[in-house]
């Protein structure tokens, strides 16, 4: 059974079933059920701000207040904040079948909270931050409440939230990691993302060019809907776990493949 008359869903759940390295790439709709609001379309966190006033260098640099209220506000609205079941869904698949990669551009910390054991975080980290100034220090966790707006480092200069902004570089290490799981997955699932926001949304492209069989999960078509393999429409919190109770019927107890 395959092509065109097998729905999506079934064909979906035969390759995470038959799979023995999976990844996932994440953006901020896998946290929209949690309550974190995601960043474009009506109730997007840029509604209301320029992304030019909150997330460049240029930015942190002509308000580093205005700036650090931003992240301080989104700081403190994390903490009502819990995973949801498509979070969750992602370290039962991991005991289904071994590590499950999670390759992130979110910076909520919630695939960690959740137990997925290798979280790739592309755009760094809202519990993170470093000197502005250069001395290389980096503060993990960054608390909450900051001790003061903007906060200072050691060394005199400010720190910065260890987040990624227009017109900055990835950080190296999760890049080479985020590429090494995406040339060795044989499925990627692609959740809750728009795709619109480079270098990070070629990586669903290069694993498949790396062979690697495509599902995306997002209520609406996204700027990746063409490579995708499969489109399943639908909210992650609900089409995740579905999923994971499928592939998990579908092997029975059958464990980790070995690879
Ligand atoms: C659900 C759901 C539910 C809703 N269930 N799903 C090539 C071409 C053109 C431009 C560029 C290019 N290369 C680089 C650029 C420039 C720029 C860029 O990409 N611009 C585009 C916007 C055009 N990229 C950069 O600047 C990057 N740096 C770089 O390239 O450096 C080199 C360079 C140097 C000098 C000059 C130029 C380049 C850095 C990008 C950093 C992005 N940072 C942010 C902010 C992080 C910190 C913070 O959070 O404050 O990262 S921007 C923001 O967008 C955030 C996100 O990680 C990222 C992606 O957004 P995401 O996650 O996809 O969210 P949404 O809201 O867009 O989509 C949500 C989706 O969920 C939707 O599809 C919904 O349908 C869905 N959904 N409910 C499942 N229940
Ligand atoms: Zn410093």
């Amino acid at each position: 059974m395959s092509g065109p008359f097998v729905d999506g869903f079934a064909r979906a759940v035969r390759a995470l079933a038959d799979a023995k390295s999976v990844a996932a790439f994440t953006g901020a709709g896998v946290s929209a059920e949690s309550g974190v609001p995601t960043f474009r379309g009506a109730d997007g966190l840029w509604e209301g701000h320029s992304i030019e006033e909150v997330a460049t260098p240029e930015a942190f640099h002509r308000d580093p207040v205005l700036v650090w209220r931003f992240y301080e506000e989104r700081r403190k609205r994390m903490g009502s904040v819990e995973p949801n079941a498509g979070h969750a869904a992602l370290p039962r698949l991991e005991k289904l079948l071994g590590e499950v990669p999670v390759i992130t551009q979110n910076i909520d910390g919630l695939h960690a909270s959740a137990g997925s054991t290798r979280v790739i975080e592309l755009h760094g980290s809202l519990w993170r931050a470093r000197c502005a100034a250069g001395c290389g220090r980096v503060e993990d966790p960054f608390p909450y409440p900051s001790p003061q707006v903007p906060p200072l480092c050691d060394c005199g200069g400010m720190l910065r939230p260890e987040v990624v902004w227009f017109r900055e570089a990835l950080p190296e290490d999760a890049v080479r990691d985020a590429l090494a799981a995406a040339e060795a997955c044989e499925v990627m699932l692609v959740i809750g993302t728009s795709g619109v926001v480079w270098p990070a949304a070629g990586i669903p492209g290069l694993a498949r060019e790396a062979g690697a069989f495509t599902i995306e999960i997002n209520p609406t078509r996204s700027e990746l809907t063409a490579e995708m393999d499969v489109s399943l429409r639908g909210p992650s919190a609900v089409l995740l776990p579905e999923l994971v109770e499928a592939v998990t019927r579908a092997r029975g107890d059958a464990g980790p493949k070995s690879p």
